[in-house]
């Protein structure tokens, strides 16, 4: 399960180009994972959604890219996701984890509280944050910093960790000396001036 660059998008982060565009100028640059995350006032529902996830997961499939979708359980079946991230407020892990025991499941973990109240050694991976101040996410928690992903690391050596959170291709580099397998990031691609330059430099 690589991690690396981890590319989070819904067609509501895709204001300039077609989210498919972004995501296919994204992949041929090196992402290695991608999250379906269809959310906000102007997220598509329904048919609409489930038809922007086929061809999303196309993209990734082509690209051997991990394909995973946000929150939204009716979903990873139909789309043949790899994966599905949770957060704290959406299905319990305990849940997820037995309706799909073979998918990888993430776990957002943003503070003690939550690391001391989730099945931890359920998760496949963590996304630890927001390490920054983010303007992609309207309920984003305060901002954690690198400290966070420290500290996880330091309770499960073992477990795979992202951060995420306004992390950009200056700050990246903090984020992986703190003990993060990967950086999970929305605007430093999805506002990139180019796209590819962006990937390659994260
Ligand atoms: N969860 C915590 S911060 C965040 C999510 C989905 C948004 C990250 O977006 P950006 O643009 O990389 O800060
Ligand atoms: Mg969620």
């Amino acid at each position: 399960m690589n991690l690396r660059i981890y590319f989070i998008m819904g067609s509501q982060n895709a204001s300039h180009d077609k989210p498919e565009a972004i995501l296919e100028e994204a992949a041929q640059a090196g992402i290695t994972a991608f999250q379906f995350r269809e959310k906000g006032e102007n997220a598509l529902t329904g048919e609409a959604k489930l038809a922007l996830g086929h061809r999303l997961r196309d993209i990734c499939r082509r690209y051997n890219v991990l394909f995973f979708i946000n929150d939204d359980l009716d979903l990873a079946e139909p789309l043949q996701a790899d994966g599905i991230h949770v957060g704290q407020d959406d299905t319990q892990l305990e849940t997820v984890r037995q309706m799909f025991p073979d998918k990888y499941i993430g776990l957002s973990v943003s503070s003690e509280r939550e690391m001391n109240s989730s099945p931890i050694q359920l998760a496949d991976y963590l996304g630890a944050g927001p390490v920054y101040a983010t303007s992609s996410k309207e309920d984003a928690k305060q901002a954690v910093g690198t400290d966070w992903i420290r500290s996880l690391k330091h309770h499960y050596p073992s477990m795979p960790i992202v951060g995420i959170g306004g992390i950009t291709t200056d700050n990246a580099s903090s984020v992986i000396s703190a003990g993060a397998d990967g950086v999970s990031v929305i605007s430093a691609i999805t506002k990139a001036s180019d796209i590819g330059t962006a990937v390659r430099n994260l």
